[in-house]
């Protein structure tokens, strides 16, 4: 038996995002988001499942925070829904909606919950959208007048912010695999997206230091780990792709202002180039103060001709997988971590997300969800190697609080520490939630 320690200043935390709890899509003004139109398509989400009603979290502030107060968490990341604040995307604001984040804020603070805010949690405004959405140029600026507003209401209160939430996912998965909003499939138009997001990303920061916003800012993509198969050059490169193009695609732009050169190689024989316009990536490497990292999962590949988009292939070497279907490898959290510090240096870091799908029902009012409370003690093992191997690690936040709409799975996947009955509402606690808590309470758990 050993024991795993951290930092009495480590900050522990849980994370979710507006559209997948918050419900009440049509109250107080909110404006339609793209989720609303995409989850309303048939064949494109589990069950026709969609976030009108979700976890109803807008109506359950204070049982929400609650759960938090007794999880004993320091930190809340969480979204703001663009299409609250501004229901057509720009221009006449919601009050509305604004004071609904205020007394949200208010809440957490008084309860000595630090907000981490997320700026841009995938719910475009729908008004956006019908001008061609994150393909148009147009907006980015809609974007900086969005963040510049909640900057200005809310500077003071929250300090600490993320710009935009796993680009790649935005990108890639919704206008190249197609899997989300708005359900696309065109490479140019995902290199097109990815680039409009990097420069509102880069215009946002430099925007929240002109204004001399107290606190800090960055944003947040999502990793994996490609273990190579073996030590042959092209399986190294294989795996050396595929992290590219989840990893270099978003981080090279922001920290070195270029784009990975073997995958802007590799996208031009798809016929697929990114379209820069001078300056821009003088925009796009704003210097951030902090790195919201997205982990999950990783496996281990090799090349492949002809297999999917990059020649590559992943071996099931005898992962086993949470219910989602993700391979659970914990030690790729620490080579990735390893990885990012090599080529990007000491930047401080937020783990935005990192958790398990797993969906065991109450039995007797417990769900003994020992799986998850496994994958978190792999993971946190994990960062506790990076802690002393030197990272510059300042927090951690567990996707998610509770269970909820997972996207194009609807509600068939949860994640949560807390099981949500979508018929009732009713939350439970799982044990992993009191696991956590005891983690939260002690800075210490035993493997
Ligand atoms: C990758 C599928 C091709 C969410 C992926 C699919 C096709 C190589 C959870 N993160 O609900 C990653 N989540 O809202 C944000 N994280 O590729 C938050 N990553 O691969 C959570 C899904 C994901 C994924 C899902």
């Amino acid at each position: 038996m050993s024991i795993i320690t951290f930092p009495k200043d480590f900050r522990f935390g849980v994370s979710t995002a507006a559209y997948q709890i918050e419900g009440a899509y049509n109250e107080d003004g909110r404006g339609m988001s793209i989720w609303d139109t995409f989850s309303r398509i048939p064949g494109k989400v589990r069950n026709g499942d969609n976030g009108d009603s979700a976890c109803d979290s807008y109506h359950r502030m204070d049982e929400d925070i609650a759960l938090l107060k007794e999880l004993g968490v320091n930190t809340y990341r969480f979204s703001i829904a663009w299409p609250r604040i501004f229901p057509t995307g720009r221009g006449e604001v919601n009050q509305k909606g604004l004071e609904h984040y205020h007394q949200f804020v208010d809440k957490l603070i008084e309860n000595g919950i630090e907000p981490l805010c997320t700026i841009y949690h995938w719910d475009l405004p729908q008004a956006l959208q019908d001008e061609g959405g994150w393909k148009n140029r147009q907006t980015i600026e809609a974007f900086v007048e969005y963040s510049e507003l909640l900057f200005r209401e809310f500077s003071g209160k929250i300090k600490s912010w993320l710009t935009i939430n796993e680009p790649w996912c935005v990108s890639f998965l919704g206008y190249f695999i197609g899997e989300q909003a708005p359900g696309e499939q065109n490479l140019q138009a995902a290199l097109d997206v990815a680039h409009h997001l990097l420069l509102a990303h880069g215009k946002t920061v430099k925007s929240f230091k002109e204004l001399g916003i107290p606190g800090e800012i960055g944003f947040a993509p999502n990793v994996t780990w490609y273990e190579p198969y073996s030590n042959r050059p092209r399986d190294i490169e294989a795996c050396k792709r595929l992290s590219a193009w989840f990893m270099e695609w978003f981080f090279d732009p922001v920290f070195k202002g270029t784009y990975p050169q073997n995958l802007v190689d590799w996208f031009a024989k798809k016929g697929a180039k990114v379209n820069i316009e001078e300056g821009d990536m003088e925009i796009i490497s704003q210097p951030i103060d902090i790195l919201g990292i997205n982990y999950y999962t990783g496996t281990v590949s090799r090349y492949k001709e002809g297999q999917g988009t990059f020649d590559c292939e992943h071996i099931d070497i005898g992962f086993d997988h949470t219910d989602i279907d993700f391979t659970i490898y914990p030690e790729g959290f620490y080579k990735v971590l390893m990885d990012i510090k090599n080529k990007y240096g000491d930047v401080p870091i937020y783990i935005t997300e990192n958790g398990a799908t797993y969906n065991q029902e109450p039995v007797d009012g417990r769900v003994r969800d020992d799986k998850r409370i496994k994958y978190l003690k792999q993971h946190l093992t994990q960062i506790s190697r990076a802690l002393e191997s030197g990272i510059n690690l300042k927090g951690y936040c567990i996707w998610s609080l509770m269970d909820n709409y997972e996207w194009s799975y609807g509600y068939s996947m949860r994640f949560g520490l807390v099981h949500v009955d979508y018929s009732t509402l009713k939350r439970t606690k799982k044990d992993s939630f009191y696991w956590y808590s005891k983690l939260n309470q002690n800075h210490w758990f035993e493997v």
